[in-house]
């Protein structure tokens, strides 16, 4: 079992982990192999420029469809061009970070893997790592022994620039997840969400009572909620870093160049709104989704089921220091706070058509996510680490969303 995995510096399945570092120790940049990893002789290695429209369009068709389904083959993740543009194309980025395999004889693009920088601090330690995402697969190729290929020359293509360390996330499970968070999703649309398979009718329920039960309101609740502008930046960076800080395993925004990319609103892609106190100017709270839309396979009725996914979010109720708690031990004004702001940014996610909103049980959304009428999913997220021992933790102090 596990015949690649077991010779990669990971924990084993049954490892208890106490302390924190490397599993091995960092090469020194000038020994890093400068010979790309042996591929099968049929295939060729290649770089992606999200600036060519000729490679993110063949990026596009390869993961439309070949990237993740769920177990029932019911639906397919969609990422939109313009998302793997924002996606793949952040500050700091590298070029050969964008690693296709293409068949040598006619150039069709067959598998992918990407790496971009992260900054992530597990516990009290920060490291500058590659998060590594979008490994992908032709269907035709699987079973191949491909994916191994893929991850070690991003490893490769990871250490030439002297980063020892990676993040990643994946619904298999492998050896050995840091932590687990499963899926809740939010109905926005739920005639559609019947229709495509996604939701059942709750028993002795009709269509028209549940369309009922997820209706939202029409206008957001919270005085001073607006969309973020470009002129928020340093302060949403500062509220996002200080709100990750509680967390045990979370990104921190270097610059406001990375707030800018992140989590400013980014059209069809990301959606972001702040909260301005009146009197005072300051930014108190800020809530983000993006989208990402799911092919529905072989529905007559639905091509696209329109997945809001909840991103980063920061109030600073959260260093108000009231210790009052609700009858289940939950910070009261914490919890009130955040179900006002995800509210409202469910009544902009259903504003702007989409038919769901998906979440993750990480960060503080236990805080919310039942009252604000998310269901748990079947689907569950592993996080893991590489070259980095690290403690386990718990899902609500997970402080990365990965796309
Ligand atoms: C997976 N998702 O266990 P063993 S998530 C990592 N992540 O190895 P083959 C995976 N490893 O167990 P196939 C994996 N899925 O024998 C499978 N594996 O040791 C392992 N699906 O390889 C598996 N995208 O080529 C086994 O399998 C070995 O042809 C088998 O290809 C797999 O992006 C895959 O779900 C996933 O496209 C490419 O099934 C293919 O099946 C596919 O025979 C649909 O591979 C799309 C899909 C995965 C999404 C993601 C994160 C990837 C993380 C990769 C690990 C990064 C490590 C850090 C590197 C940088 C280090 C530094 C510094
Ligand atoms: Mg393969």
């Amino acid at each position: 079992e596990h015949k690649f995995w077991n010779t990669q510096p990971v924990p084993k399945h049954d490892e208890q982990i106490t302390d924190m570092g490397p599993i091995e120790p960092s090469i020194p940049v000038d020994q890093v192999s400068k010979e790309p990893t042996a591929l099968p002789k049929e295939f060729e290695w290649c770089e992606l420029d999200m600036n060519v429209e000729k490679d993110a369009k063949d990026l596009y068709d390869l993961l439309t469809l070949n990237y993740v389904e769920d177990d029932d083959a019911q639906f397919r993740f969609d990422y939109s061009v313009n998302f793997l543009k924002w996606a793949l194309q952040p500050p700091n980025t590298r070029k050969e970070w964008l690693t296709g395999v293409r068949v040598a004889s006619n150039k069709k693009l067959v598998a992918f893997i990407s790496a971009i920088p992260v900054q992530l601090r597990t516990f009290d330690r920060s490291t500058l790592m590659t998060e590594i995402n979008f490994l992908n697969v032709h269907k035709k190729l699987r079973s191949k022994r491909l994916a191994p290929v893929m991850i070690r020359e991003i490893t490769r293509r990871s250490h030439i620039h002297g980063i020892f360390q990676a993040v990643y996330t994946a619904g298999a499970v492998l050896p050995k997840p840091v932590s687990t968070c499963q899926y809740f999703h939010r109905s926005l649309n739920p005639k559609k969400l019947v229709e495509c398979g996604f939701s059942r009718i709750p028993r002795n329920w009709t269509l028209a009572r549940m369309i009922k039960h997820f209706k939202v309101p029409e206008k957001t609740t919270i005085p001073g909620f607006r969309e973020m502008q470009q002129k928020d930046v340093p302060q949403v960076r500062a509220l996002v870093n200080k709100y990750l800080d509680r967390f045990d395993f979370a990104p921190q925004f270097e610059t406001d160049e990375d707030v800018e990319h992140w989590i400013l609103p980014h059209k069809d892609v990301v959606w972001s709104y702040v909260v301005e106190d009146p009197t005072t100017n300051k930014i108190t709270d800020v809530v983000s989704f993006y989208s990402l839309p799911s092919s529905v396979i072989g529905n007559p009725k639905h091509k696209t089921l329109n997945a809001a996914y909840l991103y980063y979010y920061a109030t600073d109720v959260a260093f108000a220091g009231g210790k009052e708690t609700t009858e289940d031990g939950a910070p009261k004004l914490l919890s009130k706070r955040l179900n006002e702001l995800v509210l409202d940014a469910l009544i902009m996610a259903k504003r702007f058509g989409f038919d769901v909103m998906n979440g993750l049980q990480l960060m503080d959304n236990g805080l919310f996510l039942q009252q604000q009428k998310f269901g748990a999913g079947d689907g569950f997220l592993n996080y893991y680490l590489y070259n980095w021992r690290c403690p386990d933790v718990e899902d609500n102090k997970v402080g990365l969303v990965m796309l």
